[in-house]
C-alpha cells in the first residue's frame, strides 16, 4: 500500500487520486466537527461549499420532514441566520442526535468536494487518527492523506494529524509479517517525522499553528483543547459521493 500526502488542497490533482482512498484533514475545525457530530449521534453531515446552497439544502431537508441543523462559519464565526457555527463543542448529543447537519466552512467543505474523485473519502483528525489508520490498513488500497490547509496555505495541524495516522500505520505494519506493507512517499515520511516530534503532547501543534492562534483570538480556547484530544473517538466518517452525505 502506497501512502502519499497532499500538504494543501490547492496542490491536489483530482485525477491523480482517483485510484486511491482519500482522507481529508481539517483539524481546525471542520473534520473535527464532523467527527464529533457523528460520534454524538448525528444522522448524517451534508458538506456544502456555498452558503446560499447550504441554506437551500436545509430548506429542502426540512420540507421533506427531516430534522436538520444548518451550521457553518466564515472567518471562524457562525454565519448570520445559521443554527450553529463550526465549533465541535456545539454538537453535543442533546443538540445533534437524530438530526442531519448541513455544514459549510471556508476550507474543509471545499476540500471534501475536491476529493470526490477518490475511490473512498474518509474524514480524519487527531480525534480519530488510530481508527483511520486501522481502516486504511485493513483496506490495503493506496491512500492520499489530504491536508485542507488554510486559504491556500500549509497548516501545521493538518500535517501533524496526517503524520499521526502515519505513525499508527507504522505500528500496525510492524506487527504484520507481510513484506512490502507500507510504501511511503517523501511527503508521508515528512509528516510522520513531524508528528513524532510531538509524540509527548500532540495537541501542542494546535497552539503552535497560525490558525490555532487565530481561533484563540476569537475566544475558541476550548475548541483547541477538544480538537487536540488524540484518539478520543473510534469512528471513521465516510462520504457517500453520490448522495453527498457523510455517515459512519
Ligand atoms: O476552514 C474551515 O473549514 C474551518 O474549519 C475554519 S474555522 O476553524 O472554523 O475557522
Ligand atoms: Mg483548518
Amino acid at each position: 500500500m502506497r501512502i502519499d500526502v497532499c500538504m494543501r488542497v490547492d496542490d491536489l490533482q483530482p485525477e491523480l487520486i482517483s485510484a486511491t482512498c482519500a482522507v481529508v484533514f481539517d483539524v481546525l475545525r471542520a473534520t473535527s466537527t464532523i467527527i464529533t457530530a457523528l460520534a454524538n449521534g448525528c444522522s448524517g453531515v451534508i458538506p456544502v461549499t456555498d452558503t446560499e446552497d447550504a441554506i437551500a439544502r436545509a430548506h429542502q431537508n426540512r420540507h421533506q420532514g427531516l430534522a436538520t441543523l444548518l451550521g457553518g462559519e466564515r472567518g471562524g464565526r457562525k454565519l448570520t441566520g445559521f443554527d450553529t457555527g463550526n465549533s465541535p463543542l456545539e454538537y453535543s448529543g442533546d443538540v445533534i442526535a437524530g438530526k442531519f447537519l448541513i455544514l459549510t466552512t471556508t476550507n474543509g467543505t471545499r476540500t471534501i468536494e475536491v476529493c470526490k474523485t477518490a475511490s473512498n473519502v474518509y474524514m480524519g483528525s487527531l480525534l480519530n487518527a488510530r481508527a483511520v489508520a486501522r481502516r486504511l490498513y485493513n483496506k490495503k488500497s493506496d491512500v492520499t492523506l489530504v491536508c485542507a490547509g488554510t486559504k491556500g496555505r500549509f497548516s501545521l495541524e493538518d500535517a501533524v494529524a496526517a503524520g499521526l495516522v502515519m505513525l499508527e500505520l507504522k505500528v500496525l505494519a510492524s506487527k504484520d509479517a507481510r513484506k512490502d506493507k507500507l510504501q511511503m512517499t517523501d511527503a508521508a515520511t515528512a509528516v510522520a517525522l513531524l508528528a513524532a516530534g510531538y509524540e509527548k503532547g500532540i495537541g501542542q501543534c494546535l497552539y503552535d499553528s497560525a490558525h490555532g492562534q487565530r481561533l484563540l483570538q476569537l475566544g475558541f480556547d476550548e475548541d483547541l483543547v477538544w480538537c487536540g484530544k488524540a484518539n478520543k473517538f473510534s469512528v471513521v466518517p465516510v462520504l457517500d459521493r453520490d448522495k453527498g452525505l457523510i455517515t459512519l
